[in-house]
């Protein structure tokens, strides 16, 4: 029996990996928040994937974090700021040699994880891919992309890869993940907080390619001094490019705002000027930034972390 797969959040993501892995014939165990929950997916009957307009229910199994067996490897797939307590609560169940895959965009709670999992091995994951939930228990795969996965601190790819593979979910192993990570962060400093404060999709950026350019500098200059310069390299034609290339989108942040949700606002720009502030380094448009977006979330009622 190949070692089951427990995914650890039935959201966008989490349902996105879960059914395709399901329907590839691996082992998967989904874990919900409670028993209430675990009622209700039971009564929905699995998991519905949405794709090329064409929905299939995957009665994949559930359980809470309380029960059941010890877990080998894990997936997390909930928000960046419930990474870390999320985990912990799994914590007494992971075998001591546990591998955990963190699908969290942004910087920061992979390090909060992988600090309460010291014996585990935590690898970190960078995605393209798109999904929304469109209902309960029920998700559209809206954009095909690419997964890149890696381990900053011992670069061999685990076994595992394969199971991706046979499941159809587009993956490299990358031995610079936290160059990529910091990349990412990087254009979505550049340009999410934008589409927020400008009421805009991402074309509407075209009209302040100004204030994009002094971000990317300044995002430039931070990505350098944090020893990331390969991230740092060409920053702004890039983030052209992704303006230009995903014109007509509203970026996740605009999305998670004007539906009324949390964003992840800490682990992105504000992770970002946490580190700058470490490093002694004056940005002060990124600064600027962040206390608009800030007072923007606080206007509406939304958290600010
Ligand atoms: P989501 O909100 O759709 O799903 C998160 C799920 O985690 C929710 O169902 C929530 O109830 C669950 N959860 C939270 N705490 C839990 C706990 N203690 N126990 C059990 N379940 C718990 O989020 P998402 O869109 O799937 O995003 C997950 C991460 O992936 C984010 O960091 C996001 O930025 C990143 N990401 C998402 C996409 C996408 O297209 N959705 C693409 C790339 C990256
Ligand atoms: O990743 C994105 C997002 O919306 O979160 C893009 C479209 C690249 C903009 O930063």
């Amino acid at each position: 029996m190949s070692t089951p797969w427990h995914v650890l959040g039935a959201g966008s993501l989490g349902t996105l990996w879960a059914t395709r892995l399901a329907r590839a014939g691996h082992p998967v165990r989904l874990i919900v928040r409670d028993t209430a929950r675990l009622l209700a997916y039971q009564a929905a009957g699995g998991l519905t994937l949405v794709e090329h307009g064409e929905a299939t229910t995957y009665a994949v199994p559930a359980e809470t974090a309380d029960r059941g067996e010890p877990i080998q490897r894990l997936l997390v797939a909930c928000k960046a700021y419930d990474a870390e307590k999320a985990v912990a609560q799994l914590a007494p169940r992971l075998a001591p040699d546990a591998e955990v895959i963190l699908l969290q965009n942004g910087l920061g709670s992979q390090d909060a994880v992988a600090a309460q999992l010291p014996q585990a091995r935590c690898i970190s994951a960078s995605s393209t891919e798109g999904a929304f939930r469109e209902g309960e228990w029920r998700v559209v795969f809206a954009g095909h992309g690419y997964t890149w996965l890696g381990d900053a601190s011992h670069p061999v790819a685990p076994i595992w890869l394969e199971d991706l593979a046979v499941a159809g979910i587009p993956h490299e192993w990358s031995p610079d993940i936290l160059t990529r990570l910091w990349r990412k962060l990087a254009l979505n400093c550049a340009i999410n907080p934008l589409t927020v404060l400008h009421n805009c999709r991402n074309g509407g950026l075209q009209d302040h390619q100004c204030e994009v350019a002094t971000l990317c500098a300044e995002l430039a200059e931070l990505l350098e001094r944090c020893g990331q310069p390969a991230a740092a390299e060409n920053l702004q034609q890039e983030v052209e490019r992704v303006i230009h290339a995903t014109a007509a989108n509203y970026s996740s942040m605009y999305q998670d705002v004007s539906n009324h949700r949390r964003t992840e606002i800490s682990y992105l720009l504000g992770h970002a000027c946490k580190v700058a502030a470490r490093h002694q380094l004056n940005l002060p448009h990124l600064n600027q930034l962040q206390q608009r977006l800030i007072h923007h979330l606080q206007s509406l009622g939304l958290p600010s972390d």
